[in-house]
């Protein structure tokens, strides 16, 4: 049923997604990412992604990316198939480092994410910039005026406009090619300084806004897919009271993942699917009313100590609802724990491989 209503909705919007005034076919590669997402969602599949695939693993990582082709990757090593989606974070681009702040550099970020639209996935940026008043990360939250003091009449907009150049610079290296971005996510916990305690709706919303102008307005850069989310636990009313509006935002997502604490993995499954389906229910009817796609914008369960949480977890708890991507978070290369795909030798692969070979969930050839 769920289903149904969406697919009604999705053909309504890919129709206007695609109508460029005078009924001309799909052409620039953002309307063709559009179709192509509209299009996932309305035949039932999801695709699936993987942050920083292919700059690094679980112990290993790209050492001389110039010369690297860039072919490994954790997913084909377990899956035998790239992600679809491959997830990047511009953290660090806004003090003109040459490194992320996961130490990816930023060559190789561009390098793979063409790559990767060149073999025919898609490409998603998340952003964790650094505090511009405190000079701590994104995570210092030990201010509430942070986002008043980057807004246009703010005491540190001249210093903020150079971030959002830098990012915009990034993105537009990339040359014509549509991508997913995805800044000012989570805004709903009180994590990171654009968090929900630590501005107002309308602050936050005015700095959607202004992201979106400077790119879009100011930089031209129309090959951009934004994409709003929230946390999975916030409920309708706290995600939508901080909603951008209709003009800025293409994608409605939220971010949920499974925590088992001192709890039993069992018990964290229930929480995290009651939580994640009343998240996509949620998600679902926005997307209908404000005729926007929908994904799952970071998922997963750290060290995967569920063996069966592909097939047993996720898979239920998202397949009903048209979401267009599920993205889960990277395997870090120097945490041995922080994981969220499984990698070559993980006794948990098997299961990850029954779900890459599901009919409906998409993974790139
Ligand atoms: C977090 C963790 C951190 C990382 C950050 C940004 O969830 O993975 O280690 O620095 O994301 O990628």
């Amino acid at each position: 049923m769920i289903r149904k209503n969406a697919t009604l909705l999705i053909a309504t919007a890919l129709c206007v997604a695609c109508s460029t005034g005078n009924k001309k076919p799909v052409e620039t590669p953002r309307d063709q990412l559009v179709h192509r997402l509209f299009t996932y969602a309305q035949n039932g599949q999801i695709a699936y992604g993987h942050q920083d695939d292919l700059a690094y693993g679980h112990a290993w990582k790209v050492e001389d990316w110039e010369n690297d082709p860039l072919e490994r990757s954790d997913v084909k090593a377990t899956a035998g198939k790239y992600p679809m989606v491959l997830g990047f974070d511009l953290g660090g681009i806004e003090l003109g480092n040459d490194k992320n702040l996961d130490g990816v550099p930023f060559g190789l970020m561009r390098k793979a994410a063409q790559k990767h639209v060149e073999r025919g996935g898609i490409v998603t940026f998340s952003w964790h910039p650094r505090n511009p008043l405190t000079g701590g990360d994104a995570w210092d939250v030990s201010s509430d005026q942070v986002v008043k003091a980057v807004l246009p009449e703010g005491e540190l907009a001249p210093e903020f406009r150079v971030w959002l150049q830098r990012a915009a610079d990034f993105v537009e290296s990339l040359g014509d090619v549509a991508v997913i971005f995805r800044p000012w996510h989570e805004n709903t916990g009180s994590w990171f300084w654009w968090g929900e305690k630590l501005c107002s709706a309308r602050e936050y919303q005015e700095l959607f806004r202004f992201t979106w102008l400077y790119f879009v307005k100011e930089r031209g850069l129309t090959n951009v897919l934004w994409c709003y989310s929230p946390g999975g636990d916030a409920g309708p009313e706290r995600s939508m009271d901080r909603y951008p509006g209709d003009e800025f935002v293409d994608i409605l997502a939220v971010d949920s993942y499974e925590f088992v604490g001192s709890g039993s993995v069992e018990e964290a499954r229930v929480r995290y699917q009651e939580e994640l389906k009343g998240a996509l229910t949620f998600l679902t009817a926005a997307g209908t009313e404000h005729e926007k796609l929908i994904a799952l914008s970071e998922t997963g369960l750290e060290g995967l100590v569920d063996p069966k949480w592909w097939t047993e977890t996720l898979y239920p708890a998202i397949k009903d609802y048209p979401i267009s991507y599920v993205l889960t978070w990277r395997n870090a290369h120097d945490k041995p724990g922080h994981f969220y795909a499984p990698w070559e030798g993980f006794e948990g692969a098997p299961d990850f491989k029954e779900f890459s070979e599901l009919e409906t969930i998409v993974f790139l050839d």
